[in-house]
């Protein structure tokens, strides 16, 4: 960042300039993290992707390469779409990616290193035999809603399986492919999953978890503690959605389990801005790592003036929630070597009303975890049953109304006057027959230039404070806010655009704008250094 470039991060990946989208085919290969993504060369603007190509050991810093894969035929000419990375029998990965052809149709290509002995795997083959999937009159699969290969499985025939997102008129559909050599593929009859109503769906992804360790999965395994998460983004809201469920190998039919839906009410990995999401298999540390899209929440205009646009959030951890009903998402371990300048608040009850500096840290690049905890339950103001919309409740009830269990907790990309500040908080109301806690993330406040989207993000939380403290995590780069409720349960990113709050005008203070006091048994802050990226 610089006093001309106030928003770029400085621990989120981003390329040098231009524009970025989906992260593609992520994997690790000879010790080494690559990560692909849709980029074009051309400018700040969405134009003509191509797969951007960078390197890592670490998940933090980063090394460009030159591009993995470039407009080259027919069939790609128009676009080098999002896919997925597969790894073939003697470990060898190969790319299927969607291409846009000359007639502006999408099809599924092969592409694979040329040398297999490189780590870095820096350049890409494409197979003669290309388009392997394609839209034809037979099929009548639409050509406009036919991308986003996932990485492939292996079912018990032996046989590969992949899906593409697709929709049908308004019903969204993941078709599925089935092939013996991963040249030549075969739809199947039925796709594995579509729902009613939900528009195109886009880069979906469909991984095992385990139902009893939190440890990550290879793509194939399946088996009786395994259960399957189909994630899709909808192209409609523009969120990314997933439900958990059984995959049966045989029959090759995905069911979610009850309750578990793929519309604006279900389940989301982020319920502020996160999008076009992928996970692969740390195969050297056994964990499933979620990567995704952050777009800006400014103008296009701006996109030229700051001559990019888009960042990626910090890779996640996923797993299976001990309940089984959801995932939990940590940020990688790795991201703490960064973190420099620990400052701690001691045990303290802070009262209704109160704004607290927490002051010793670079606030505009920072770490902060915190936990509150609230003794008189039973003063929570009641939940109105038609509440039931989060962020809606948390647009009504911002960071400044005052209720009887919060909000309580971080202002953070504040100004010293508070003319500017993005509020993360809590709130905790009586529900039907438990607590119901509820996390927010309030832009409206974020900057004194009113041309950006200031809109609020809110979720429920899944944590009971009867038994549990609340948790926050907050990573704080710049112009990106994104937080972690309940040790990952529920997350909210965001994207603010300060005017004052920039670099060392940056402030973070904690805040109780409840009545009732509200104890912090624990607040660790660090400053971040700055990673090495592109
Ligand atoms: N972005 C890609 C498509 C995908 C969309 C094009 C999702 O393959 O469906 O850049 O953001």
């Amino acid at each position: 960042t610089s006093v001309l470039q106030p928003y770029r991060t400085s621990y989120h990946f981003q390329p040098s300039k231009n524009w970025m989208n989906d992260p593609n085919g992520p994997m690790i290969y000879k010790g080494i993290y690559h990560l692909f993504y849709q980029y074009n060369p051309q400018g700040p603007v969405p134009g003509h992707k191509v797969w951007a190509h960078s390197t890592s050991t670490d998940l933090v810093n980063w090394t460009p390469q030159v591009p993995a894969i470039v407009r080259s035929q027919d069939y790609d000419i128009n676009g080098c779409w999002s896919g997925s990375v597969t790894f073939l029998p003697g470990h060898r990965p190969a790319i299927l990616y969607t291409g846009v052809n000359l007639q502006h149709q999408q099809g599924q290509n092969l592409a694979v290193p040329k040398n297999l002995s490189d780590p870095y795997l820096i350049e890409w083959v494409k197979s003669p035999l290309n388009p392997l999937m394609a839209s034809t009159a037979a099929n009548g699969i639409n050509a406009s809603s036919f991308r986003d290969p996932t990485t492939a499985w292996v079912g018990r025939d032996g046989r590969w399986r992949v899906i593409i997102g697709s929709k049908r008129d308004r019903m969204g559909m993941a078709l599925l492919y089935r092939s013996k050599d991963f040249v030549h593929w075969t739809q199947a009859q039925r796709p594995l999953h579509s729902a009613e109503n939900t528009g195109m769906w886009e880069c979906p992804d469909f991984f095992p978890v385990s139902a009893q360790v939190p440890v990550g999965l290879d793509t194939s395994s399946n088996g009786p503690n395994v259960k399957h998460v189909l994630k899709v983004s909808l192209d409609d809201t523009k969120h990314d959605h997933y439900t958990i469920g059984t995959y049966n190998s045989s029959t090759d039919k995905y069911v979610p389990d009850e309750g578990s839906v793929e519309s604006d009410s279900g389940l989301r990995y982020d319920y502020g801005k996160f999008y076009a999401s992928k996970t692969f298999f740390d195969s050297k540390n056994n964990r499933r790592i979620l990567w995704a899209w952050i777009n800006e929440s400014s103008s296009v205009d701006n996109d030229i003036k700051k001559g990019w646009s888009g960042v990626q959030a910090i890779p996640r951890t996923l797993w299976l929630d001990k309940s089984g009903k959801q995932l939990v998402q940590w940020p990688i371990v790795e991201i703490e070597k960064l973190r420099t300048n620990q400052v701690d608040l001691p045990n303290k009850l802070i009262k209704g009303g109160t704004v607290l500096e927490v002051s010793g840290i670079t606030a505009a690049q920072a770490d902060v975890v915190v936990s509150f905890k609230v003794k008189e339950l039973e003063r929570a103001d009641s939940l109105d049953p038609t509440w039931s919309d989060p962020q809606m409740l948390c647009s009504r009830k911002g960071a400044l109304v005052k209720g009887s269990l919060g909000p309580f907790g971080l202002l953070v990309m504040a100004s010293k006057g508070l003319q500017e500040y993005t509020a993360v908080f809590f709130r905790i109301f009586k529900g039907q027959n438990k607590y119901v806690v509820l996390m927010c993330s309030d832009q409206s406040r974020s900057s004194l230039n009113h041309s950006n989207d200031k809109t609020t993000y809110g979720a429920f939380l899944d944590v009971d404070p009867l038994q549990e403290k609340l948790s926050l995590r907050t990573l704080i780069d710049h112009s990106i806010v994104e937080s972690f409720g309940g040790g990952g349960k529920s997350c909210i990113t965001a994207r603010v655009y300060p005017l004052l709050a920039v670099e060392d005008g940056t402030h973070l203070y904690i805040f109780n704008n409840g009545n009732q006091s509200v104890g912090v048994p624990k607040l660790s802050a660090w400053s971040m250094k700055k990673a090495r990226i592109n």
